[in-house]
C-alpha cells in the first residue's frame, strides 16, 4: 500500500491572503506560483487550498456557487492547470478543499429549487414546513440565529447550519450524491491529489428533525446532525465511487467529532477517509464550551487532550491530522505561546510539540514565520461574516464596544487572515494595491524575507522538523506515551519505536522550572543526542534539568 500521506507535511494556503500579482488587494493563483520555490525550500510535500472555486465570498470561498470553476479574482482554469503543473514539476502535490455539505444559494441547483416545488432539483436542498407556525426546529446557525430560512415562493424553510447563504444538500437524495462524485472526478482527472473535505461529519441529518430541548440554551441541534446517522456510510461510498480509482490523500475536517468515529473515519480497512482534523484542543480556552468568552487555556486539558487522541486512534488504528492552526483559529503563538518577549522560542516549542507527535502535521501559512494575531482596534478592520455576526448579537446583548472588541481581538477567524508577510515592504510585500483585510502591523519585523536570513528562525526550525520527519522513521510510525502528566508547566512525551526512543520536552510558560524525568525511563541506559533545541545550549539529557522560558528539547535516545 503506497500511504505517501502518512508521511507528508501539509501546508495551507488561504489564496486570498498569501500572494497578489495583480495589484487588486485579493490574492491569487499566479501568486501561489510565484512562491512555490519558498514552499520548497520550507520542504512541504503538500498545498492545500481553500476553496477556490466560483463564489459570492460571503464566507470567503465556502459558499460555491459553481464546482467547476475558478473564482475570477483568483484568476481562471488556465492558471489552475499551470499550479498543478508548476507544482508537480518541484515535487508538490496539491489538494483541493470541498465543500460539499452546502453550497452557495446562488449555485444554479439551489436557485432551482427555490423556484418550485414541482422543480427537478427540488430535493437538492433541506425543505421543511413550519410546525405550530414556528420554524421547523430549533436548531441553531453556527453562525448566528435560526438555522431555517423561510422562502416566499415555496412557503418553507431551508436549512443552513452556517450562513444563511449556505443552504445545505440533502445528501439523501442519490442524485446529489451522484452530482458530488462527477465533480470529484472532474478534479482528479485534472490531477488534484486529494481533497480536504469541509465538515464532512455534517452530511447526514437525522430525518426526523427533532427539536433540541437538551442544552442551554435550547436549541443547539448538533447531536442531530454531527458524526449521523448515515455519515459513514456515504463516506465509504465516496471512497468506493471516487478516491479508491485514484492515488491520491483526502482528510476530513470533522466538527465536534468523537475518537471513536474518527477512527472507523480513517482505519483504513473501512475505506472512507485517510485522517481526520478533530477540533478538541482548541477549546481549551472556551470557558463552559462558549467560543465568545474570555479564559486562560487549560494546560492539563490540552495535554489530556492531545495525548488522548494521540493514544486511542493508534491503538484503534486510525489516523490524526495534527495542527494547531487554520483559517478559523487565532494564531497559535498569540493564543498559546508567547508573542512578545519570548515570540521566537516559544513558536518553535509549539511547533516542536505537535509536530512530533504521531500523525501528518500541517502548517498554516505564516504560521512558519510566528505570524501573530493583528490585534485590530477598531471593527471596522474586521471581515469575517461570523465575526460580525457575533458583533451585531453581542450588542443586542447591551454588551459595550471595547468589551466586544476584546473578545474579537483574541477570537476571530480573521486572526488568521490576515495577508502573508513576505517582507518588509509596503503591504508586506504581499499586494502593490489595498490589501482586502489590513495586514498585522507588526510585518516590518515579523516577515519572510527576515526569516530566510536569519540561521535561527521560526523558518529555519519548521525546515528542520520536517527534516526530521523525512530522516527518522520514528517520528512517522512510532507509539506515543505521555509522561509528567500532572507537571503544570511541561509537556512531555516520549515516541518509540523497536529500540529508539524520542524524548521530547517542551516548556509552555514563562520561567525556569524542573524537568524531573520518571524512574521507568531509565535515561542512563541510553547513549542520547539532542536532535533540536530553541536555545543555543547543547544540553545533556538527564534525569533532573532546569528548564528555561518555553525551552523546548528533542533527544534522539538510542
Ligand atoms: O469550518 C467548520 C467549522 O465548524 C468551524 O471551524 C467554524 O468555522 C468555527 O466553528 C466557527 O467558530 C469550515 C470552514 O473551515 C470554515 O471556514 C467555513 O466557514 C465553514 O466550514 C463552513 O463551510
Amino acid at each position: 500500500m503506497n500511504e505517501w500521506w502518512r508521511r507528508a507535511v501539509v501546508y495551507q494556503i488561504y489564496p486570498k491572503s498569501f500572494n497578489d500579482t495583480t495589484g487588486d488587494g485579493v490574492g491569487d493563483l499566479q501568486g501561489i506560483i510565484d512562491k512555490l520555490d519558498y514552499l520548497v525550500q520550507l520542504g512541504v510535500d503538500v498545498l492545500w487550498l481553500t476553496p477556490i472555486y466560483t463564489s459570492p465570498q460571503r464566507d470567503n470561498g465556502y459558499d460555491i456557487s459553481d464546482y467547476y470553476s475558478i473564482h475570477e479574482e483568483y484568476g481562471t482554469m488556465e492558471d489552475f492547470d499551470r499550479l498543478i503543473k508548476e507544482a508537480h514539476e518541484r515535487g508538490l502535490k496539491i489538494i483541493m478543499d470541498i465543500v460539499v455539505n452546502h453550497t452557495s444559494t446562488e449555485h444554479k441547483w439551489f436557485k432551482e429549487s427555490a423556484s418550485s416545488k414541482a422543480n427537478p432539483y427540488r430535493n437538492y436542498y433541506i425543505w421543511k414546513n413550519s410546525v405550530n407556525g414556528k420554524k421547523p426546529t430549533n436548531w441553531q446557525s453556527k453562525f448566528g440565529g435560526s438555522a431555517w430560512q423561510y422562502n416566499e415562493r415555496t412557503r418553507d424553510y431551508y436549512l443552513h447550519l452556517f450562513d444563511v447563504t449556505q443552504a445545505d444538500l440533502n445528501w439523501e437524495n442519490q442524485e446529489v450524491r451522484q452530482s458530488i462524485y462527477d465533480m470529484m472526478h472532474f478534479w482528479f482527472q485534472k490531477g488534484v491529489d486529494g481533497f480536504r473535505l469541509d465538515v464532512i461529519n455534517l452530511i447526514s441529518k437525522d430525518q426526523d428533525f427533532p427539536n433540541d430541548e437538551g442544552t442551554i440554551p435550547p436549541g443547539d441541534g448538533r447531536k442531530f446532525y454531527t458524526d449521523g446517522p448515515r455519515v459513514h456510510e456515504f463516506i465509504h461510498e465516496m471512497n468506493e465511487c471516487v478516491f479508491s480509482k485514484y492515488d491520491v490523500m483526502t482528510v476530513g475536517e470533522m466538527s465536534s467529532t468523537t475518537i471513536d468515529h474518527c477512527i472507523k473515519y480513517t482505519r483504513p480497512d473501512r475505506k472512507e477517509l485517510n485522517m481526520t482534523f478533530n477540533f478538541h484542543h482548541l477549546k481549551v480556552d472556551y470557558p463552559d464550551g462558549e467560543k465568545w468568552a474570555l479564559a486562560e487555556m487549560d494546560f492539563g486539558a490540552l495535554k489530556r487532550i492531545l495525548s488522548t487522541w494521540q493514544t486511542e486512534m493508534y491503538k484503534g488504528g486510525g489516523w490524526n491530522a495534527l495542527f494547531w492552526c487554520n483559517h478559523d483559529q487565532p494564531r497559535v503563538v498569540t493564543r498559546y505561546g508567547n508573542d512578545g518577549d519570548y515570540h521566537k522560542q516559544s513558536a518553535k516549542m509549539l511547533a516542536t510539540t505537535i509536530h512530533l507527535m504521531q500523525g501528518t502535521p500541517y502548517i498554516y501559512q505564516g504560521e512558519e514565520i510566528g505570524m501573530t494575531d493583528p490585534k485590530f482596534n477598531t471593527i471596522d478592520d474586521y471581515r469575517d461574516v461570523e465575526t460580525l455576526n457575533m458583533y451585531e448579537e453581542k450588542k443586542r446583548e447591551g454588551y459595550g464596544e471595547q468589551d466586544i472588541l476584546k473578545i474579537i481581538q483574541a477570537k476571530s477567524r480573521d486572526n488568521s487572515r490576515t495577508p502573508m508577510q513576505w517582507s518588509s515592504d509596503v503591504n508586506g510585500g504581499f499586494t502593490d494595491g489595498t490589501p482586502w483585510i489590513p495586514l498585522a502591523p507588526n510585518y516590518e519585523q515579523i516577515n519572510a524575507s527576515a526569516a530566510i536570513e536569519d540561521k535561527d528562525s521560526i523558518f529555519h526550525h519548521y525546515k528542520r522538523l520536517i527534516n526530521l520527519r523525512k530522516e527518522l522513521d520514528i517520528v512517522t510510525y512510532g507509539d506515543y506515551q505521555l509522561l509528567l502528566e500532572n507537571d503544570d508547566r511541561l509537556f512531555v512525551y516520549v515516541r518509540s519505536y523497536n529500540d529508539e526512543k524520542l524524548l521530547v520536552i517542551n516548556h509552555f510558560y514563562d520561567g525556569e522550572t524542573q524537568c524531573q524525568l520518571p524512574n521507568d525511563l531509565d535515561v542512563k541506559s541510553y547513549e542520547a543526542t539532542l536532535l533540536l533545541t530553541n536555545y543555543e545550549e547543547n544540553k545533556v539529557l538527564s534525569k533532573t534539568m532546569s528548564i528555561k522560558p518555553y525551552e523546548s528539547l528533542v533527544y534522539h535516545m538510542k
